[in-house]
């Protein structure tokens, strides 16, 4: 009984009134960075190096004596990604391979003591504070390094030397100085993202994914929620929200979509969030060429606007500390556009009907976005069309006059040849 009464004290989180703002504020911002940067990008085999060439920990650890990354330039990093029109940046602060990019005390596995000897948490949480975009940090559950982890029941890590069992309390407390730290010690935080969760459950689509361990999750979101109320928690466990999450991602997918098969959880009433990379690799890869089309870029940001998301877009820079140019060119182009589809996309709701292949809808009080995003639809139906009557219906580029039709309840728009943006948006305006 007593274990009952406390899970259901547990589960009652009320978020606080700074949280429910900064979900607000979270909504609006509709698009994001996500950088996967460290030593193990020194490789370009992307970040899941360490496992899958199986490393050992002890020559893993070499590459933090080569990891100096003298053009860094955290200041010409925010500003890349306030130019391509995006509002916060989510950065990786310890992956899975356990490498800490603060001045940690908890950890000697630490970007000082590498020869760069500098904070880089620090100097792009600050950089983001100077020039007004928000800091999420990325904090990776798994560790295959650590021996207080506890490996056993993990599936991952496997021919990295790691111990078989762990201390898992002293991991649980390692993990709590750290978050601890990273709260105190570097300003406003406006989110963690935590991620390896599903290291210590069957894989997705799995019947039962109950970790097999308890993570001390209530204990953990606690402490975030004490450190900074309106900090917002999301865990890319791709399972429903957990008690005490603010927000709710889905990976390489649209929400609801479950494109790849690795998310199952069904969108919540939880602000939403896609993560996706701009070829196929999180952190650097030097043989991958795979990069997506602006096109299919705007196309991402958009539709997940239509389901009401926003989209957190990856980049992996090099070792050097400079973001290689194949990402540079594609979030400019992307900054570009939001200067005059911007209005379309932040601050706008969801549509009253999901994305459909022509395109999706976002709505703003009495305005409706209509993105067509196939340049061979002719004439797009809006069954049960919540407008009575429409004021106004026009091309945001132009304000060129659209054709509509509106009768039943559905809303007919006739495409026409000036239609040839890679989103050509027309604007509808509610008469009341
Ligand atoms: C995770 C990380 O492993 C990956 O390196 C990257 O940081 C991404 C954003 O998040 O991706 C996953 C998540 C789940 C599984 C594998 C990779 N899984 O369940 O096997």
């Amino acid at each position: 009984l007593c274990f009952t009464v406390f899970k259901t004290i547990q589960a009652q989180y009320t978020p606080a009134p700074q949280n429910l703002a900064a979900r607000q504020w979270f909504e609006d911002a509709r698009f994001g960075l996500f950088i996967h940067w460290g030593p193990f990008s020194i490789p370009g085999s992307g970040e899941w190096v360490m496992n899958n060439r199986n490393i050992t920990v002890k020559n893993y650890t070499r590459l933090m004596d080569f990891f100096n990354p003298i053009d860094f330039d955290a200041a010409a990093w925010v500003d890349a990604a306030k130019n391509a029109g995006m509002k916060y940046i989510t950065l990786i602060t310890r992956h899975h391979d356990g490498f800490s990019m603060w001045d940690t005390k908890a950890s000697d596995f630490n970007i000082m003591n590498s020869p760069y000897k500098k904070d880089i948490v620090k100097m792009i949480a600050d950089e983001c504070h100077k020039q007004g975009l928000k800091i999420f940090f990325y904090y990776s559950l798994l560790d295959w390094r650590r021996n207080d982890y506890s490996y056993w029941t993990g599936r991952t890590g496997q021919g990295t030397g790691r111990t078989v069992h762990g201390d898992w309390n002293n991991y649980i407390k390692f993990m709590e100085q750290q978050l601890t730290e990273l709260l105190t010690n570097y300003g406003e935080v406006a989110g963690i993202w935590f991620d390896g969760y599903w290291d210590q459950t069957e894989p997705e689509g799995a019947a039962d994914r109950t970790p097999r361990i308890d993570w001390h999750l209530d204990e953990i979101y606690a402490l975030i929620h004490k450190l900074q109320p309106q900090c917002l928690i999301g865990n890319n466990h791709h399972l429903s929200p957990l008690p005490g999450e603010d927000f709710q991602m889905f990976e390489q997918d649209l929400p609801g979509e479950n494109k790849g098969g690795l998310n199952y959880q069904k969108p919540s009433d939880l602000p939403l969030e896609s993560c996706v990379t701009m070829n196929n690799s999180w952190g650097f890869n030097l043989t991958d060429t795979s990069y997506k089309t602006p096109k299919q870029l705007i196309d991402l940001l958009v539709r997940a606007s239509g389901y009401g998301a926003n989209l957190l877009l990856n980049i992996g820079p090099m070792p050097n500390g400079k973001i290689q140019p194949e990402f540079l060119e594609r979030m400019a182009y992307m900054g570009n556009w939001l200067k005059t589809y911007g209005e379309s996309i932040y601050g706008t709701k969801g549509g009253y009907m999901r994305p459909q292949t022509w395109g999706c809808i976002t709505q703003k009080n009495d305005t409706m976005f209509v993105h067509v995003l196939d340049k061979k639809a002719t004439s797009i139906k809006l069954e049960n069309f919540p407008f009575k009557k429409i004021a106004r219906a026009y091309l945001l580029k132009n304000n060129a006059i659209v054709q509509t039709q509106l009768s039943n309840g559905t809303l007919t728009i006739t495409a026409n040849p000036a239609m040839d943006e890679p989103d050509e948006v027309i604007v509808l305006v509610n008469k009341k």
